[in-house]
């Protein structure tokens, strides 16, 4: 049954109609997550990268009130433009229904919207996870890990965030936490964070067909594949570390709390770095797009396709 609240474009109706490799793309990165305009540009860096690697990208997002999968030009500018934009996650899609809101869709939010229309494989920069300022603000990121079944390509949890405790959390819920040939799972900004993966996979074709053999047993998780940061643009953890520290001593005496929290620590940490973490946050979320483009490619052979 057709929900009224969703619409495709007419490329990604095509592209699942006929089984060609989609990557959805999360929209909270270029409403709440970057500055302008590196919004915007990166909104188009990222498609076009899952472009050059043969896929079809689908930007999720909402529009006055409706739930957009897959944008075009002119939609980018505008969401990356706008102001009272809401973040949305699972709890405020009807909010801004209701509102007619534009809204960026976090990872949660755009697993929600993509496993609706039968996307398979998702890319973003970091999930969401436990917060270290209050063990109480858990992101429904990893909520909507447990239970959607998607590939969601992301370069680690950010340090920003108790990352043990998010890992404890995946491993408990039942969530694969993949290791893009790395046995370590990535800190987002930093390649390296102590602690391990569940799995090494080495390839597309190798995650492609771990993520099946999951879903054939009838577990309904999500396959989390951390990919880390490229050498050349990653900081080392004892060079974030202090900076972290810092945002996240500001926040708690700033008592900055729930939906805002990430995007007051990414800033602040941008400012701190000088610009360095941004420039990372951009070469990662690139990077990740072009693994799950790879990926997808490789999960062509199983039907994307489902009625909405
Ligand atoms: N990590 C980033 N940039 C972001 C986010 C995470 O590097 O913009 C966004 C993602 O959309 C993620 C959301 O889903 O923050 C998590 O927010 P919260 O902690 O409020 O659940
Ligand atoms: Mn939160």
């Amino acid at each position: 049954m057709k929900n009224p609240n969703i619409t495709l474009s007419p490329e990604i109706a095509r592209a699942l109609n006929f089984g060609t490799p989609v990557v959805a793309l999360e929209s909270t990165v270029i409403t709440h997550g970057l500055p302008q305009p590196q919004n915007l540009e990166l909104a188009r860096d990222m498609e076009q990268q899952v472009r050059d690697h043969d896929a079809v990208p689908a930007t999720v997002a909402l529009l006055d009130g409706e739930i957009r999968i897959g944008l075009s030009d002119g939609e980018l500018v505008r969401l990356s433009e706008s102001d009272s934009v809401l973040k949305v996650s699972h709890r405020d899609f009807a909010t801004a229904i209701v509102k007619k809101k534009n809204g960026g869709t976090t990872v949660a939010g755009t697993m929600f919207a993509s496993q609706l229309v039968g996307i398979k494989v998702f890319a973003t920069g970091g999930i969401g996870g436990v917060h270290k300022e209050s063990a109480f603000d858990i992101s429904t990121d990893l909520h909507a890990l447990a239970e959607i079944p998607m590939i969601v390509v992301c370069a680690g949890a950010k340090a920003i965030l108790d990352l043990p405790a998010t890992l404890e959390y995946l491993e408990t819920m039942g969530v694969p936490v993949v290791g893009y040939q790395t046995d370590e799972f990535p800190a987002f900004y930093s390649r390296e964070s102590g602690l391990n993966v569940s799995v090494r996979l080495d390839s597309p074709k190798e995650v492609a067909d771990f993520a099946q053999a999951h879903w054939r047993l009838g577990m309904r998780s999500a396959v989390l594949v951390t990919n880390p940061v490229p050498e050349t643009e990653a900081i080392s953890k004892s060079e974030m570390e202090p900076m972290i520290a810092k945002a996240s001593a500001e926040a708690i005496e700033q008592e900055i709390h729930g939906q805002k929290l990430t995007p007051f620590l990414l800033s602040r940490i941008s400012e701190l770095t000088e610009g360095k973490s941004l420039r990372t946050n951009l070469a990662l979320l690139l990077n990740n797009a072009r693994l799950a483009a790879r990926i997808a490619a490789e999960m062509k052979t199983s039907k994307q396709v489902k009625a909405i």
